[in-house]
């Protein structure tokens, strides 16, 4: 069955891989899945025929025949149950992965964000010089913590897998304000992952679509 997902027609980043349809592609070059994308500008995404398959306006979506599917961590979840190669078979071993793929998006995603909307969104409001090193340490905080159960490891519990993906993936829109940098365990993490032979055809893939003349 042919896979879709939706991307950017022109994503914010000019396609340096931080768009969220990056883990997706990525999840499937893993397992060797071919699929289509849809590529929506940004007035499509809040239109009725987008927003049937994502209520929240957003890419990326995923759809395979009557399945649609939204949610990053849903979307590798249900490519990595149906696909060998991104979970291990062992019923503990599983569940811890999934474990790691949920704190991936709900515990290391979240200040993130917010850090990235204090210097995009909020530089010019006046309390942001007082805002911003609050929610720098929050990250620093969680980037301490994952970099010490990471320790010498390669990846965050035995092989490669989904949520070493998605944290990786997480961890990426740290590289740029150089915060990922402090911790040189974490780097290389993320650095094996943008190494992987999947990692470069999906990044190769997406930064085409923002490289394409219009
Ligand atoms: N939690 C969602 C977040 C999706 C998301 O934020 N997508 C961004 C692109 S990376 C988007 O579509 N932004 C446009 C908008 O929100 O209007 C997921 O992981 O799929």
């Amino acid at each position: 069955m042919t896979i879709t997902i939706t991307a950017f027609e022109q994503s914010p980043d000019g396609g340096r891989g931080l768009a969220r349809d990056m883990r997706v592609r990525w999840a499937l070059e893993e397992v060797g899945q071919p699929y289509k994308v849809r590529l929506v500008s940004f007035r499509a995404l809040k239109e009725a025929a987008h927003l049937a398959l994502h209520p929240f306006g957003q890419i990326p979506t995923y759809e395979e025949g009557d399945l649609a599917l939204f949610e990053t961590g849903a979307i590798v979840f249900h490519i990595a149950e149906r696909h060998a190669g991104l979970l291990p078979d062992d019923a503990n071993e599983r569940a811890r992965a999934i474990a790691w793929m949920f704190a991936a998006v709900n515990t290391v995603e979240p200040p993130i964000l917010e850090l990235a909307n204090a210097r995009l969104l909020e530089s010019e409001k006046p309390w942001n010089n007082q805002r911003l090193p609050l929610v720098e340490d929050r990250v620093r905080d969680r980037l301490n913590q994952l970099s010490r159960r990471l320790g010498d490891a390669d990846w965050l519990d035995g092989a490669f897998g989904a949520g070493d993906l998605m944290m990786a993936s997480v961890l990426l829109r740290l590289k740029a304000p150089g915060i990922l940098d402090e911790y040189p365990k974490l780097a290389a993490y993320v650095a094996r992952g943008e190494a992987r032979p999947a990692y470069r055809r999906a990044f190769d893939a997406q930064s085409a679509v923002n490289a394409a003349p219009r």
